[in-house]
């Protein structure tokens, strides 16, 4: 457990931990403490704080083989976790007696923390949501495993160029990764291609390739160290890494190969949010974790109960989206084919042990794998696909019904060129199939899983995602967290429901004024990092505006876009009028290969170069677009906001999360009925968010019956305008008919309905500046905010995770 704190009145003398700390610089580092530098320095204090974890972490180990307790396996191909350091000290609370132990030295925690890399192992939502529930599960003292890939190169870095987005490899583990321990003992080989054959009753698969799959290890310390659990991510490694013979006799590429194919399984994070790339080496990522880790799961399993049947009493299998999917197959093919388990009891345990999150309703984004291309490569599973989808589809013909229905519930795509759909595996070979938010799952029962909800009426359930209020409250704004506290007590810190305490507040002068004034902190300090890191200066006043996510048309980035060129518009036009200052903040990363979501981030850093150079905005408008935006410039950003944009066309962003994190920290939403918005509305209270635009409902209708974006776009002057400059060139003047493709979509489509959605967002965003100069009103506002919103703590969310579906609370 932590050590005791420092005492306080020997200042001169070095704590315990500060000793620690000296002998691992020398012993671990091989530095002394006169020739040490900050990177020494920094993995000195990692080492030996990750020293006072190990302790907790067996202890945790031991207390769930003691009491025999089932262990949540969370199997999701992305942990977007950012930095370590400060979490784990926060959780440890050993966060003073760190900064004690190095302010003796001179040195200064902030800048060590500066110095880690973010473990930027996944894409975006679905990456940190899976990081959240980790500290979460921690955090509640729930036995848990996370189990993915580890990637020696995660989400790429962004760099802007000409304001254009240019893609960087991401070197994250360049200089060693301090937290991670190999477990050379934990490893598995893991089969592609190959054959079937028969053997006594049953068939044995002989794969004509193996890799090795070794486990390494991250402790995942929950708050104030109660429980510290793992995330073991997988690396691969050939059989056979040189092939000496093929080398001797000159074929010195050739004897590497199986080298090369082994990394390329861990080698890269394919960069697509929402958007698998159906591509080969991401099946075989997605098999290669997913039989290591179910490999990993029944072998802890038999060695401890001896029997693979019981595995649903200790063990729940959850499948964060559908990358994991094929562990339903691999799951029956070692019951039946290595532990000699009859086929339909198998297929009970396996129903029993597994269960699925979907994340998202959009149909680019729905896993199908091309047949030939599965049966190559996993012809086993194939088979137990196959064998599966009968039994499925003799239940449904069962159940009464439709051919229509069967063929939308079978386990293979037959309307073209034959594809395995992973959904479908997921849904059938699970007890529990959740969304994200309320919206989304009711969604999901109406549209794409309607006929597997008719035939298994009961699986489908709602849980609308949490963050964890460590990071996203308590390490991220010490200020906000300590105003809190002076207000309510500590209690929220440990039961982040308890913040409604604040609501009995939220009209009181002094508090609104306190929160002012850390805001307005935060802003400065953000504004300090904007003008050394892309020299641009903005007023710690002006309202801070943002909208940080990945950059995708569904998000509508191109809406808040449109709306700023409008309001740059407005203000020349009405310079004698009272305009709010406004900064309008940007920053995600686009897929390389998506043209128009590039060209989304060049048409912002245009639109910034010619707003920002305009003196006669006279400071009222900034535009900045925020390169490489990550979980660390999350952190920065997030408290510094005053509105937090979440503009999505209503019925495709499956819940959200940022939009959480912005209200934690006292912005106010601007934000459409979509994903966890509604739920946040329902939490806050309409008075205290803004909310505008078509609903799922409407959107949906408005396509059905025909939408035609060029007449509503000739409606309304100010649209009409913005789109003529953009599409002129007015804000490329270097190429004016770069935009020209972009808008035109919008006249002929505009699938996401920005046009739709303009006049009514306009408005709001004029409401908002009315509430803005409201000062009053606003802080009111933000602390129903912070006070309503403790419910989409992730420990809520893995409560009913637990509960519900685990049963493991
Ligand atoms: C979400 C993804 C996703 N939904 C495919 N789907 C990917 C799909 O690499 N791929 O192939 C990667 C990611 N990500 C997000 O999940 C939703 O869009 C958000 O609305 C949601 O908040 C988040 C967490 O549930």
């Amino acid at each position: 457990m932590a050590s005791e704190p420092v005492s306080d009145t020997k200042p001169t003398a070095p704590s315990d931990f500060d000793k620690h700390i000296m002998r691992v610089l020398r012993n671990r580092v091989g530095k002394d403490e006169r020739a040490a530098k900050q990177h020494d320095w920094y993995r000195a204090a990692i080492y030996a704080l990750r020293d006072e974890i190990i302790d907790p972490w067996f202890e945790s180990t031991r207390r769930t083989y003691d009491a025999g307790d089932k262990r949540v396996y969370y199997l999701s191909m992305e942990f977007l976790i950012g930095r370590l350091l400060r979490d784990a000290l926060s959780n440890m609370g050993m966060t003073r007696e760190m900064e004690k132990a190095l302010a003796a030295h001179g040195l200064d925690l902030a800048e060590l923390e500066e110095m880690e890399p973010d473990a930027a192992l996944g894409n975006g939502g679905l990456g940190r949501l899976a990081a959240c529930f980790m500290e979460s599960l921690a955090t509640l003292d729930i036995p848990a495993y996370g189990y993915g890939i580890r990637y020696m190169n995660g989400m790429f870095r962004q760099r802007i160029e000409d304001g254009w987005q240019v893609e960087l490899p991401e070197t994250w583990l360049a200089h060693g990764n301090p937290w991670e321990f190999e477990r050379v003992e934990s490893t598995y080989l893991v089969g592609f291609g190959g054959e079937v054959a028969a053997q006594g009753d049953g068939v044995i698969w002989n794969p004509s390739e193996k890799v090795e799959a070794t486990a390494v290890d991250t402790p995942v310390v929950g708050w104030k160290g109660k429980r510290v659990n793992t995330l073991r991510l997988w690396t691969a490694n050939p059989i056979d890494p040189l092939k000496l013979d093929a080398f001797n006799a000159g074929d010195h590429l050739g004897a590497l190969a199986e080298q090369m194919r082994a990394e390329s399984l861990v080698r890269v994070l394919y960069p697509a949010d929402s958007s698998p790339s159906g591509q080969e080496l991401r099946l075989r990522q997605e098999y290669f974790f997913t039989a290591a880790s179910i490999q990993d799961i029944v072998r802890r399993h038999v060695q401890y109960a001896g029997d693979i049947r019981t595995l649903p009493e200790k063990a729940a299998i959850q499948l964060n989206d559908t990358h994991p999917s094929v562990a339903v197959a691999e799951l029956m093919r070692l019951m039946v084919d290595v532990h000699g388990l009859e086929f339909g009891e198998a297929w009970e345990v396996c129903k029993k042990t597994i269960s699925y999150t979907n994340h998202t309703l959009l149909p680019e984004a729905l896993e199908t794998w091309p047949l030939p291309l599965f049966e190559r490569l996993l012809p086993r599973h194939m088979q137990i696909i196959y064998a599966i989808n009968s039994r499925v589809l003799r239940e449904a013909r069962k159940a009464g019904l439709t051919d229509a229905q069967i063929a939308a519930i079978s386990l293979i795509d037959e309307s073209g060129e034959r594809r395995v759909r992973m959904a479908n595996l997921a849904f059938v070979g699970a007890h529990s199939i959740n969304g994200v938010a309320a919206l989304h799952t009711d969604l999901m029962k109406e549209t794409v899983f309607a006929d597997l909800h008719a035939l298994y009426p009961t699986r489908i359930n709602n849980k609308t995602n949490g963050v964890t209020p460590r990071r996203w409250l308590q390490q991220c704004n010490p200020g906000l967290t300590q105003v809190i506290t002076d207000a309510i007590g500590p209690e929220f810190l440990d039961d982040a429901a308890r913040l409604t305490d604040l609501n009995a507040l939220a009209e009181d002068a002094a508090l609104g004024e306190r929160i002012g004034e850390v805001k307005r902190a935060n802003k400065v300090a953000l504004a300090d990092h904007i003008r050394k890191t892309i020299g641009i200066r903005l007023d710690p006043d002006a309202m801070f505006d943002v909208q940080i996510k990945r950059i995708h048309e569904y998000k509508r980035q191109l809406l808040n876009l449109i709306e700023t060129v409008a309001l740059y518009d407005q203000i020349r036009s009405h310079p004698e009028q009272e305009w709010v200052p406004r900064v309008k903040i940007f920053g995600g990363k686009a897929a390389p290969s998506y043209h128009n979501a590039k060209l989304i981030i060049k048409l912002a850093n245009d639109i910034a170069r010619r707003v920002n150079s305009d003196p006669s905005v006279g400071g009222l408008l900034k535009v900045v677009y925020v390169p490489n935006y990550n979980v660390s410039l999350a952190e920065r950003i997030i408290p510094a906001a005053d509105l937090s944009e979440q503009i999505s066309t209503a019925g495709m962003e499956a819940s959200g999360t940022g939009n959480m994190k912005f209200a934690m920290n006292g912005a106010l939403t601007i934000g459409t009925l979509d994903g966890a918005n509604v739920e946040i509305k329902d939490h806050v209270g309409d008075d205290n968010i803004v909310i505008f635009g078509l609903t799922a409902e409407e959107v949906a209708a408005k396509r059905a019956d025909g939408y035609n974006p060029r007449e509503v776009i000739e409606g309304s002057r100010e649209l009409a305008q913005a789109l003529s400059a953009i599409s002129s060139g007015v804000f490329s003047p270097d190429d004016p008919g770069r935009y020209e493709g972009l808008v035109n979509g919008l006249y002929d489509h505009d699938w996401f309905m920005c046009a739709a959605d303009f006049d009514a967002y306009a408005a709001a965003q004029r409401q908002v500046d009315a509430r803005w100069v409201d000062t009053a009103g606003w802080r009111t506002s933000a602390i129903r905010n912070i006070a309503n919103v403790g419910w989409f703590s992730s420990d809520r969310t893995i409560g009913e995770y637990a509960k519900d579906i685990w049963k493991v609370l």
